[in-house]
């Protein structure tokens, strides 16, 4: 049985279940029933989403690291298999955090149905799930779901990646650079004497700086670069397809101009400073040494004075 065509019902009732983003929303099925397993999968690839469908539990624990789903759509039984412990299981895995799961089941039992809430599922539809009410729960759990990991993966003060994140954003932005033949600079940036600028300002206008400091740096680099806040005033900047040069080009002139900034609106006005260390791919191929590196030349920035910026 093929599914039918949903683009007049969603049509009809002005229903659209694409990402916002363009990445689509990838929705694990784990079902030993294949057959309504890929009816689901083609509804949701209706809806643009990208479905996977597993139905030997033994494949489970590697698809889901493989895969990284946005939505698990899970049967509560499967043979030799208890949907509730492998919910317990995904709840436990760290890398896992937060994923939803739907049940999907024909059982109609209110206590079982209970069980798999408790054991940490979000939802429990009844086999035979109308085709929209499915579009519907996976959307807003696998919406919500990315917000959540959006906000986890954000430092709450200035919006920037956490140190994590920044992490693990370069370490993709390495393999790409391997893989692409192309160059990837990575610059660590710390405020100088930002101590004193609490000390005679006081921890709000401290915070001030720090939330400018980070609006200026989104203002001025390009979309593709990303900086993270690596804790107090120490930041990071990874720049894709930039040679060190190039970085230490960019790097030094917004040096330049954001010493000019006065940050107090009061008759006292107040500038602050950074030093920048800079260093890059494929001059140096490796995660860890990069940033000592990177670190290294900050470290140089800082004894040759401050407000400076080396490699
Ligand atoms: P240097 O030029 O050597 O980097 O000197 P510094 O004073 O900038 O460095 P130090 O590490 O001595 O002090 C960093 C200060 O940053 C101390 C801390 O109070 C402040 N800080 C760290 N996080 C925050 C924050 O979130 N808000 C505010 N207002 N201050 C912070
Ligand atoms: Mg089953
Ligand atoms: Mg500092
Ligand atoms: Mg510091």
């Amino acid at each position: 049985q093929s599914p039918p065509d949903i683009s007049q019902l969603l049509s009809k009732f002005d229903q659209c279940f694409i990402s916002e983003s363009d990445v689509p929303y990838r929705v694990l099925l784990i079902d030993d029933d294949s057959e309504l397993a890929m009816y689901h999968a083609q509804l949701l690839e209706q809806a643009q989403m990208n479905a996977r469908v597993v139905s030997q539990p033994e494949d489970i624990p590697d698809v889901l690291m493989e895969f990284f789903p946005d939505v698990i759509l899970m049967d509560l039984y499967l043979p030799g298999y208890n949907g509730i412990e492998l919910a317990v299981a995904i709840r436990q895995d760290a890398t896992l955090y937060g994923v939803p799961i739907i049940f999907v089941s024909v059982e109609q039992d209110i206590a079982r149905h209970l069980g798999a809430i408790r054991a940490g599922g979000d939802d429990f539809l009844i086999k035979p799930v109308p085709a929209l009410f499915l579009l519907a729960s996976v959307e807003s759990r696998a919406r919500r779901g990315r917000e959540l990991r959006g906000m986890l993966s954000r430092d709450g003060l200035t919006g920037l990646l956490n140190h994590i994140s920044a992490e693990e954003y370069l370490s993709q932005q390495l393999s790409r650079a391997r893989r692409m033949g192309s160059s990837l600079a990575y610059v660590m940036v710390d405020l100088d004497h930002f101590k004193r600028v609490n000390d005679q300002y006081g921890h709000l206008m401290g915070d001030r700086v720090l939330v400018n400091f980070a609006r200026y740096l989104q203002g001025r680099l390009r979309r593709s670069d990303v900086i993270g806040r690596y804790g107090g005033e120490e930041f990071v900047v990874i720049l894709p397809d930039t040679t060190k040069e190039h970085a230490r080009f960019v790097i030094e002139s917004m040096r330049m101009s954001f010493a000019t900034i006065n940050h107090n609106t009061e008759e006292d006005p107040l500038q602050v400073t950074f030093s920048a260390g800079i260093a890059a791919f494929p001059d140096i191929d490796d995660m860890t040494m990069l940033s000592k590196a990177a670190d290294d030349a900050l470290y140089d920035a800082k004894q040759q004075g401050r407000n400076k910026v080396c490699i």
